[in-house]
């Protein structure tokens, strides 16, 4: 029986459901942070809807409060903290950009003085969420842990410092601290404002009947799409190694935001036909000629990343990681989680 023990902050968010999932299934004690919600309380958030709720310990805490993250890790004492937690709307950081820094970046900094103040430096490991946005419109493709960074937006800012942060402590202090720079995941429990789960749950809106049009932002930005459950088995993985270090995890393939649409739409068996062009571009339902997809300006970025697509040879090489589902499949799951919960049978 495995009787390490992990504490996990972003608990409630799409990598900590799995998260906890894989650390559950390999026999850990999870422990997780949550913050106080007056919407998502017990049983009806994500971690509700998978049935976690029951078999993980959760504290309450906020990165933005350094003396509740004191407590959290005080009290589950964990041998493994994955920093999960995170402003993690790119849209959104552009205009909360204080509060994604206090979050993101602070907030990481909280954590790791809390495992130094706790004595825990030579006892706990350590994983930064990190991220594919630190690359910005990159010169290199495809981007690889060499690659210089530049971020353009308060998120990926944020996330700059927290890297950054994680590797000093590393180099300071000794401590097993590694990052994880993931390029975009996904799967069913994928936050509705991303634009991947936003894509899918109108293609089974659409198949239940509902003609209302998806609006979008950029339909020409390429991202390298992957599985989440692929993704937090690379992130434990990491903290198993004898040595920290960073990672890319990627699937090396790149597809467009149009493209994510066709596919979504190909599984309730709709073809879409792409008709004009830039904010007046609309996708149609070949079958019917009714306009599924039109372009919103108001999703629309600041400043916009076009392309990013990742190489993760150093986690095949030095951790055996590949990536496991396909895109299709990925992309098929969603959609049919999202048709059998506009059924009322969650998946
Ligand atoms: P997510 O679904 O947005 O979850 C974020 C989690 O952070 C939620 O549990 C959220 O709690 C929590 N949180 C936010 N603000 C907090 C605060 N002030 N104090 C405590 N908890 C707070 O994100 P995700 O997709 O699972 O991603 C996990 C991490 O990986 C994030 O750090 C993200 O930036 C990073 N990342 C994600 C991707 C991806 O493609 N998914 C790629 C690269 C990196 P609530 O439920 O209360 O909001
Ligand atoms: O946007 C474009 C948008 O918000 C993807 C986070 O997990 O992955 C995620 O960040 C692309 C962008 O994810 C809409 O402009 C078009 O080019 O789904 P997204 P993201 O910004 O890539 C990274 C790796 C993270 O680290 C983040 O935490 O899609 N797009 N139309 C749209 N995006 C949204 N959200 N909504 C649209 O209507």
């Amino acid at each position: 029986m495995n009787s390490r023990v992990a504490l996990i902050t972003g608990i409630t968010g799409q990598d900590g459901g799995f998260l906890a999932q894989l650390l559950l299934d390999k026999g850990y004690e999870v422990h997780g942070m949550r913050r106080r919600s007056s919407s998502a309380e017990d049983g009806h958030d994500r971690l509700g809807e998978s049935g976690l709720m029951q078999r993980v310990h959760l504290h309450y805490g906020d990165m933005t409060d350094p003396a509740s993250i004191i407590r959290v890790v005080r009290d589950a004492r964990p041998d493994e903290i994955y920093n999960l937690a995170a402003q993690s709307h790119v849209k959104v950081s552009f205009e909360n950009p204080a509060y994604t820094a206090q979050v993101n970046a602070l907030g990481c900094l909280h954590l790791l003085e809390a495992i130094r103040l706790l004595d825990m430096v030579k006892s706990a490991r350590f994983y930064q969420a990190s991220t594919s946005e630190l690359y910005g419109d990159a010169d290199e493709m495809p981007q690889r842990e060499t690659t210089v960074f530049r971020p353009r937006s308060p998120y990926a800012i944020s996330k700059h410092f927290a890297l950054l942060t994680t590797i000093n402590y590393r180099e300071a202090y000794d401590l097993h601290a590694s990052n994880g720079i993931l390029f975009n995941h996904e799967g069913k429990t994928r936050g509705e404002s991303f634009v991947t789960r936003k894509i899918t749950r109108a293609a089974a809106a659409w198949s239940a009947g509902n003609r209302k049009p998806l609006a979008l932002g950029n339909l020409n930005a390429r991202r390298d799409w992957g599985d989440a459950r692929d993704y937090v088995r690379g992130m434990w993985l990491m903290l198993q190694q004898a040595a920290p270090d960073d990672y890319v995890l990627a699937t090396g393939e790149s597809r467009t935001v149009r493209q994510f649409v066709e596919a979504a739409f190909a599984t309730i068996g709709v073809q879409i036909d792409w008709r004009g062009e830039g904010a007046g571009e609309i996708g149609v339902d070949t079958r019917s000629g009714d306009a599924a997809v039109v372009v919103d300006p108001q999703f629309f970025r600041p400043a916009e990343i076009s392309h990013l697509v990742g190489d993760a040879t150093r986690a095949r090489q030095k951790l055996g990681w590949r990536p496991e589902v396909s895109f299709e499949r990925m992309v098929r799951e969603m959609v049919e989680a999202d048709v059998a919960r506009l059924r009322g049978h969650a998946r």
